[in-house]
């Protein structure tokens, strides 16, 4: 990615996810933002190709263009609420969250809660846990033991972009061993 779309990707990211109405704009109930409206509100230089081209080549496929071409959402991450139109899906045996060593305590306490997003996410990879536990400082990786405890009625999502979710996860499903941490 350039640094130009990389800039893109953040601003659309922050918008369509957290603050669409810092730039004026609304979305829909299921998260949607209209294009012409958001590329004539943005506070940095946009047009539709610019747009077009960071959806196609965002790393983690952050968003989706509505089959009309009209409109644009965040696959996934948002604080704002929206409803996704996402199923309970069985996940698979164990998922994995990677976070900072500084928030162990408080997590073993409080269980993962989504903080200031819709919900906890979850990845299927143990090396994608660890990148996103290096955004907040030393990376931990804990184990979610996902269908025992979809097995028990805990419900779980998949994103579009295989991003794993859930509401919540409590201390008591918590594997926590010498292993959950990311020097492998
Ligand atoms: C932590 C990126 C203390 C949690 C990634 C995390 C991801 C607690 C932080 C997506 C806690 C929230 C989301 C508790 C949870 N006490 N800390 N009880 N419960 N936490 O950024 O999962 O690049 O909101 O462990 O790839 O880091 O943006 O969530 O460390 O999929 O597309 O509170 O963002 O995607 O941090 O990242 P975040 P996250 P993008």
């Amino acid at each position: 990615m350039t640094d130009s779309s990389s800039s893109i990707s953040k601003f659309l990211s922050f918008i369509l996810r957290h603050k669409p109405d810092s730039i004026g704009i609304e979305l829909d109930p299921e998260g949607w933002a209209n294009i012409e409206e958001l590329i004539e509100n943005a506070n940095i230089p946009l047009n539709r190709a610019m747009l077009f081209e960071v959806v196609a080549t965002s790393d983690k496929n952050r968003f989706t263009v509505s089959a009309d071409g009209q409109s644009i959402r965040a696959n996934q991450g948002h604080s704002v609420v929206v409803n996704l139109g996402l199923q309970p899906k069985q996940p698979p045996e164990s998922l994995y969250h990677g976070t900072a060593s500084r928030f162990l305590e408080s997590i073993k306490q409080q269980g993962l809660k989504p903080q200031n997003r819709q919900y906890v996410h979850l990845s299927h990879s143990r090396n994608t846990a660890i990148s996103v536990g290096q955004r907040h400082g030393k990376p931990i990786v804990l184990t979610i033991p996902a269908l025992a405890m979809n097995q028990k009625g805990h419900l779980f999502f998949q994103a579009k972009n295989g991003v794993w979710l859930t509401n919540e996860v409590k201390p008591e499903d918590l594997q926590l061993s010498s292993e959950d941490s990311a020097t492998t």
